[in-house]
């Protein structure tokens, strides 16, 4: 369904990065204008109230649900849930429900082709890999979405020849009508159970993405992927296939294969671990309709490494390497993490646990995993998880104390990982501020035992 945006009345529910671009574009319409906020205070109200001085604002609980009454659309921001009864009662009353990607979905140029990335780990990885592979191929590219570039934001610049867009399973939620060259989705693991009632109703607002696809694109070794592949996907997986991208051995080393067409050594990829290998096949398969050449392949894959904060080495202290994942927001992330290790390792992790069914990490935790120093919001659910397992786990105050625990536990050739496979906004601004407060504790235990 085409909406004509000209002098509508819209409701513009949430005020951060994507409101605000939706204010941008919809004020270019001539909209009238009613915004919302849910929470209490927003960040920056004061100028938002000034750039747009049209627009009705509602800040904090409880608004008037009758606030939709005049309504002829509402369009909302990722962080807001389907879920909330006002939103119901808008949907039961035929008043449409969409989110800032649907819209770029109705008025994006016909002639960009756009390229879809989705899965509970490995987006921002991708997605970024795969805008390097296309503009080093002298395709022009606009990279955006969930990995922090509202993309109505982007509409201003030149059309692109491609959009490689960053999705989460929030954005899919409120897409109706996005038409994609190539999607995948990665990997289906435990995320948002705060959000969702089930995996099932996660992984649902996932396959949304293969709706208008041109090619569908799955991982064939992830167990919830395998039953959603059919005839004509692609897939790539950790083993060989004959017609799909894998893992082919050749003497003493191993390539990532077309069926039988080797494309590049492992030894050639600077992204190491098994996840960014799967990370690798999935660019190449979304890149396919683009015939990027092997001399660029091999050079990207040459230098291209993964955005800070994903399992990033800091530091040596005494023979013990410090790596910071705090962009491992969830177990998925934290079990790769662990498994790309292959030193003993000192964990550091808790946070919000959204929810999370923890189980899955204890499995995982059993070979490599020495001792577990937890913080956060839900270091006492891990903890419980982990009683009847042989690793010792401490909660601690902050993450300078459980960095500073976890290196005096440590012997020469182990790892601090901090890996916390929770979100970050029970302590922290984000995962970023996270990791930078990670990477402090590392310097300045290595000042003290410099000095
Ligand atoms: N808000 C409400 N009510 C709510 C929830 C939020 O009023 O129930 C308001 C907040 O007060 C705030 C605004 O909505 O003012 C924030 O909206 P938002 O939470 O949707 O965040 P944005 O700033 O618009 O950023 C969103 C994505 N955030 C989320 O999905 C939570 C960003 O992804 C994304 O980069 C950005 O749009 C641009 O597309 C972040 C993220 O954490 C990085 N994503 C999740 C993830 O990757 O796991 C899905
Ligand atoms: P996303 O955008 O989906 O959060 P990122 O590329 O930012 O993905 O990586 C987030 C976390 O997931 C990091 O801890 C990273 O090491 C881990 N990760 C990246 N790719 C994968 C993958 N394919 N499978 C599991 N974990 C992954």
């Amino acid at each position: 369904m085409t909406i004509d945006l000209y002098k509508k009345k819209v409701l513009v529910i949430g005020l951060g990065d994507t409101g605000q671009s939706v204010l941008h574009f919809l004020a270019d319409k001539e909209c009238f204008i009613t915004a919302i906020d849910t929470r209490a205070t927003v960040d920056s109200f004061e100028k938002i109230k000034t750039i747009f001085k049209k627009v009705k604002f509602f800040i904090g609980e409880p608004f008037d649900k009758s606030i939709i009454d005049d309504i002829e659309l509402i369009v909302i921001s990722p962080g807001v849930s389907l879920k909330e009864s006002y939103l119901q009662k808008a949907l039961s009353q035929g008043i449409p429900v969409i989110g800032d990607i649907e819209i770029f979905a109705q008025v994006k140029s016909a002639s960009s082709r756009v390229i879809g990335i989705t899965g509970s780990n490995g987006k921002t990885t991708v997605t970024s890999l795969v805008g390097e592979l296309l503009k080093a191929s002298q395709i022009s590219t606009i990279v955006g979405g969930n990995i922090g570039i509202p993309i109505l934001n982007t509409l201003s610049q030149e059309t692109p020849d491609v959009y490689v867009l960053e999705l989460s399973s929030y954005q899919l939620e409120t897409t109706h009508s996005l038409m994609l060259e190539t999607a995948v989705v990665l990997n289906i693991s435990e995320d948002h159970m705060d959000r969702y009632s089930s995996i099932e109703e996660y992984a649902k607002a996932k396959y949304k993405i293969f709706d208008h696809a041109k090619k569908s694109i799955l991982n064939r070794s992830d167990n919830y992927l395998k039953a959603k592949i059919k005839q004509d996907s692609l897939t790539f997986g950790n083993d060989s296939d004959v017609k799909n991208y894998g893992i082919k051995k050749n003497g003493n080393q191993y390539f990532i294969a077309k069926g039988n067409v080797e494309i590049i050594s492992l030894d050639e990829i600077r992204l190491k671990g098994a996840h960014n290998i799967q990370n690798v096949m999935a660019a190449l398969a979304l890149c396919e309709p683009f015939n990027i050449s092997q001399f660029v392949i091999k050079k990207i894959l040459g230098e291209f490494k993964a955005p800070p904060h994903r399992i990033e080495y800091v530091d040596s202290i005494s023979g013990v390497d410090f790596y910071n994942d705090s962009k491992g927001t969830n177990i998925g992330a934290t079990i790769a993490a662990i498994q790309s290790m292959n030193k003993p390792i000192l964990l550091v992790a808790g946070g919000d646990g959204k929810n999370q069914n923890f189980s899955s990490l204890v499995n995982a935790s059993k070979e490599k995993v020495k001792n577990i120093a937890l913080i956060g919001k839900d270091s006492g659910v891990i903890q419980k998880i982990f009683s009847a397992s042989a690793i010792p786990v401490s909660i601690e105050k902050n993450l300078e104390d459980a960095v500073t625990k976890s290196f005096g536990l440590a012997k020469t050739g182990d790892v601090v990982l901090f890996s916390p496979a929770c979100a970050s906004t029970d302590m922290f601004k984000n995962y970023v501020e996270r990791g930078n407060i990670f990477k402090a504790c590392v310097l300045k235990l290595k000042e003290i035992h410099a000095g």
